[in-house]
């Protein structure tokens, strides 16, 4: 089996990114020995930091506790990639849950590598910056996640949509897609055939759909076929309300083409601003140059939190505790179930998610459903976010709306669509 040409996907800002002078100097000094003398390292002397211990309360089990020792190194910069025993715990994490092929490869062959990064975001803009340049075109289901087109937009591609149904982007839809190109026009630098496919696996936003096994297995042998880099964008991963989970695309890599982004946002915490990025080592590293020379690392301070409550937890503690997380977001889709059913059955159709946060539903009568969700909703008090926002050409009207059921309780998500029946009843 040849190997990737990963050259080929890297664009001309990512390819000229170096490694900081500064950074490989701060990571020599933490190896060099107990008495030598640095004059060399930039960082600030954390005995002037104000916060000197902190403990952390955790919910049903023991606390974490910050001495004066781990406060100086939460208070302190770190390595671009991520503390070590984060980015360990976390590539063990990853090893066991998807068993990617690349894990024994050599760093040519693509082996996986893996970066901390600051919420999946951070990790999804920077792989966009890295590969895609004005002119090229990229494939992603249509509709997506509102914070990837944003990233995209600016950077000047052209956008190429897949149709997607409750299970997902749909195989046939990405190869009609591109047969108006010829495989071998991969090998050719002046083509403008399309090197990047961007998905939402499981729980997708904003169609609460998830992919079968079977669809990306077809997905990936296309991806063969046209050599595309897969990017899997995957934070309702852990939010899967059926086992067993599908296999991700990651299991499935072989040639080390996938880039998978994770998120602890959904199950530990947003705010911290911890997820990851893994993917052949030699994309890895222009990632991790570029975190250098950007925001140089995700906090230490989340970090530090992050692992030690891994490492007490084990990967058993923590796949306990995703298993609750689960009773709870599958309990609140049951109740927005019940409640579309109650008011929304002849005015809205929608498809049950088995996994992540969101309802996507079709307004029948209504082929816009810009005006009333941004107007008439706010006057009736009841939030919505209008399909539209998640479409590749946000000029073309939508009759969809997305419906959260993270954050409300039961008997307000039953309001709501009491409030949003009416409305329906009123516009049509
Ligand atoms: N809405 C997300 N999605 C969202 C949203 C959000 C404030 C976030 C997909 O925290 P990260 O960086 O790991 O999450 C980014 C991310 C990546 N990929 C598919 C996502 O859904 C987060 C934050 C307010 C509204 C928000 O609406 O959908």
């Amino acid at each position: 089996m040849d190997n990737m040409n990963y050259s080929r996907f890297i664009n001309a800002v990512s390819a000229a990114r170096k490694l900081s002078p500064i950074r490989v100097l701060t990571e020599l000094l933490q190896r060099s020995s107990p008495t030598m003398i640095s004059l060399a390292g930039g960082m600030p002397n954390p005995d002037m930091f104000p916060f000197e211990c902190a403990n952390f309360t955790i919910k049903g089990g023991p606390s974490i506790t910050f001495g004066q020792e781990t406060m100086k190194r939460a208070l302190q910069y770190s390595g671009s990639a991520g503390i070590p025993e984060l980015v360990s715990w976390m590539k063990d994490l990853q090893k066991h849950l998807h068993n990617p092929p690349t894990a024994n490869y050599s760093p040519e062959q693509g082996q996986m590598d893996l970066c901390v990064t600051n919420g999946s975001q951070e990790a999804l803009s920077k792989v966009f910056e890295m590969l895609v340049s004005p002119g090229d075109t990229v494939l992603l289901e249509c509709p997506t996640y509102a914070g990837t087109l944003a990233s995209l937009q600016p950077l000047g591609c052209k956008l190429l949509g897949i149709t997607t149904d409750q299970h997902g982007a749909i195989p046939q839809s990405l190869s009609d897609t591109l047969s108006r190109w010829k495989p071998e026009e991969a090998k050719d630098p002046s083509s403008d055939i399309p090197k990047v496919l961007y998905t939402i696996p499981n729980g997708g936003n904003p169609t609460g759909a998830s992919m079968t096994a079977e669809r990306k297995m077809e997905i990936y042998q296309i991806a063969r076929k046209y050599d595309l880099l897969i990017i899997e964008d995957d934070p309702y991963f852990f939010l899967q309300f059926e086992k067993p989970w599908a296999p991700s695309f990651l299991s499935l890599d072989v040639d080390g083409r996938v880039l998978r982004t994770d998120s602890f946002s959904k199950i530990l915490s947003s705010g911290l601003r911890i997820g990851f990025l893994t993917g052949p080592k030699p994309l890895v590293n222009r990632i991790v140059l570029h975190i250098q020379c950007s925001t140089m690392h995700t906090s230490t301070f989340s970090q530090i939190l992050v692992a030690e409550l891994l490492h007490q937890w084990g990967q058993s503690g923590f796949l306990a505790h995703v298993d609750r997380v689960i009773e709870f977001y599958k309990k609140q889709r049951e109740a927005m179930q019940t409640s579309a059913e109650r008011w929304l059955k002849d005015l809205v159709e929608w498809n049950v998610p088995s996994a992540g946060m969101f309802f996507w539903m079709k307004l029948k009568g209504i082929p816009d459903s810009h005006q009333l969700i941004s107007e008439k909703a706010l006057e009736k008090e009841v939030l919505l976010v209008p399909g539209q926002v998640f479409m590749l050409d946000s000029s073309v009207p939508c009759a969809y709306v997305r419906a959260a059921y993270s954050i409300s309780t039961p008997e307000q998500i039953d309001q709501g669509f009491q409030r949003l029946a009416a409305l329906i009843k009123e516009s049509i």
